[in-house]
């Protein structure tokens, strides 16, 4: 706690963690590279300098604030300093900015720009990469790197995997998996959140516009969508809207107007899920286990356990994820659509994350040859297919998704953030069913930002223990403390990334804080939706105890083995 002297303001501080954070509080966009304030500090890329009254020059990023500090962050030796390594990372950056997948969001580029480097001075000595194709979702390309480290930091610190590493010195140092391997020989989880990290286009996401593109523009395809629970409330964000802002109606609107035949809703197939993963974990307590049974809706952690947990794999809920239940309802009601109109149904799933892209071309999806889901889509694609076809998304009128699988419930729209497939399934196990206890679930402790939550609900004469975890780093030690038997869990909710789907790393770009924007916009949906339980969603109800019965094994259910 103090007062600094920033460019002769007077700025109080209280808690900051570094002077940067006090210079950005100040209201000046210090530039950055390496410093990502959800990671440790690594104080590498020295774009944040500052200079202090005796001359000396350092890095805010590695500064502890002190009081009666005074610095100044805009001398003519920092603009020097700071552009003189813009133009050294430009010698060795590949500069195809036309053509780049990061041109307009690139920090390299904007920087480039904002200190007005026109010409580079320097040759290239760095060897060429090669690109590296070989994740079903991420695309490596080493040329763009400029080593800030930050997708080390977010494997290692928030994920818990070390995927990414620096390799070689000098100026063949590189950032690659160990080894030299491809990304797609490791046990990378696809979650992406590399990709969400890098200030450049060193590490994106893989791009499937074209064949989004293509499909709509095919008369023999029917266009099927599917939409995510956390979309809605991030898609707006590229458009002018608030981070939270509902906007599926303008979503559907958009689509029709690309050529999108139907428009569907994930919601319904996470209600499916509640029904079936309720079902489930009521015939496990029958049967006295295994327990904790994990959720099974994250593609990543599923892959997690499966290459380094496989003993837990019996545990995960043999429910496949909402996308994948949809897909399969929908391929299984539309093949006689399709024989009697000869047009093939063509699905895409709009999605938060890229490691959907990866659980979309798992075998056990696919049937002969063809997959459940053709298509995923990131928000970030969506929105560049949106701004493509010229779409003044703001402005547009909202339309509702169609019927009948664009119905679901409030219990399936918060399963985009975290504790929200708990708290859908415990809506359901509980046996009663009155406003009071949808609160007392609400307020149990399920909703939050804590990385490791735990509850306790009365179900019959049982008291349950329900865990929710977010962040696969604090997975890892929820597993590790269940493992040794320092925990016990009936239910465990894991969402790879941090906050949940809303955080995902398909969406835009955002910091925390922004995400939680988007959680509470999923969680007023809820408040506002006129059903709020799934077992009262009349389609999942009809389909289920009609078309469906006997049969959901097959459709809705999925067995991960090694
Ligand atoms: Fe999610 Fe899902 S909630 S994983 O975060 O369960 O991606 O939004 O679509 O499948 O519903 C992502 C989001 C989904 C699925 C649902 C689940
Ligand atoms: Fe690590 Fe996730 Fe990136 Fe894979 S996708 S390298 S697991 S951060």
């Amino acid at each position: 706690k103090g007062i600094m002297y920033i460019d002769g303001q007077r700025v109080p501080f209280d808690g900051e963690k570094n002077v940067l954070a006090v210079i950005r509080k100040a209201g000046i966009d210090m530039p950055t590279f390496c410093y990502y304030s959800e990671l440790s500090v690594y104080g590498a890329c020295r774009m944040c300098v500052v200079e202090d009254e005796r001359g000396k020059i350092d890095a805010s990023c590695s500064m502890e604030p002190r009081d009666g500090m005074v610095i100044r962050t805009n001398t003519a030796r920092l603009l020097k300093h700071r552009r003189m390594i813009l133009e050294l990372m430009l010698s060795s950056h590949c500069r195809d900015c036309t053509t780049c997948e990061k041109n307009g969001s690139c920090r390299l580029q904007e920087l480039a720009l904002r200190f007005g480097v026109r010409h580079v001075r320097f040759k290239d000595t760095r060897p060429h990469y090669e690109i590296d194709t070989s994740s079903p979702a991420i695309v490596r390309d080493p040329n763009k790197c400029i080593l800030c480290g930050d997708c080390i930091r977010v494997c290692e610190e928030m994920q818990g995997m070390g995927i990414l590493n620096f390799a070689h010195r000098g100026s063949d140092l590189v950032v690659c998996p160990a080894f030299d391997r491809k990304l797609g020989e490791t046990n990378c989880i696809s979650c992406g959140q590399c990709a969400a990290a890098c200030p450049t286009g060193a590490i994106t996401i893989f791009n499937e516009i074209g064949r989004g593109w293509r499909a709509l523009h095919d008369p023999k395809k029917r266009v099927v969508f599917q939409i995510a629970p956390a979309v809605r409330v991030a898609v707006g964000e590229a458009f002018g809207l608030e981070p939270g802002v509902n906007a599926i109606n303008k979503l559907v609107s958009a689509l029709k107007m690309m050529g999108a035949d139907e428009v569907y809703d994930t919601t319904f197939g996470a209600d499916l899920t509640v029904m079936e993963e309720a079902d489930e974990f009521l015939e496990r307590l029958k049967k006295g286990g295994p327990f904790p049974m994990f959720t099974s809706c994250c593609p990543a952690w599923v892959k997690y356990v499966e290459e380094e947990r496989p003993h837990f794999l019996k545990n995960i809920s043999t429910c496949k994820s909402p996308m994948e239940m949809f897909a399969a309802v929908l391929k299984d009601q539309y093949a006689r659509k399709d024989e009697e109109d000869g047009r093939t149904t063509y699905h895409i799933a709009i999605m938060p994350c890229t490691a959907k892209k990866m659980e979309a071309k798992r075998p056990e999806f696919q049937h002969d040859g063809k997959p459940d889901v053709d298509l995923v889509l990131t928000t970030q694609e969506i929105i560049m297919m949106i701004k493509e076809s010229g779409i003044r998304f703001a402005e547009l009128e909202g339309e509702s998704p169609d019927l009948p699988f664009g119905m679901g419930t409030g219990a399936a729209t918060i399963f985009g953030t975290t504790g929200g497939v708990a708290e859908a399934v415990a809506r359901r196990v509980v046996e009663d069913k009155s406003k009071n206890t949808l609160q007392a679930i609400q307020f149990s402790g399920i909703r939050g930002s804590e990385t490791i939550r735990a509850v306790t609900l009365p179900v019959g004469d049982r008291a349950l223990r329900i865990a929710v975890v977010h962040g696969l780093v604090n997975a890892q030690k929820l597993l590790d403390d269940i493992e040794s038997g320092q925990e016990y869990f009936d239910l465990v909710e894991v969402m790879t990334c941090k906050t949940g789907c809303v955080g995902g790393a398909g969406q835009p770009y955002g910091l925390i804080p922004v995400k939680q924007q988007r959680a509470e916009g999923l969680y007023e949906a809820d408040r506002t939706a006129l059903i709020k339980r799934s077992e009262r969603n009349p389609i999942v109800t009809k389909l289920l105890e009609g078309a469906m019965k006997g049969r959901t094994h097959q459709l809705l259910h999925v067995e991960y083995k090694r």
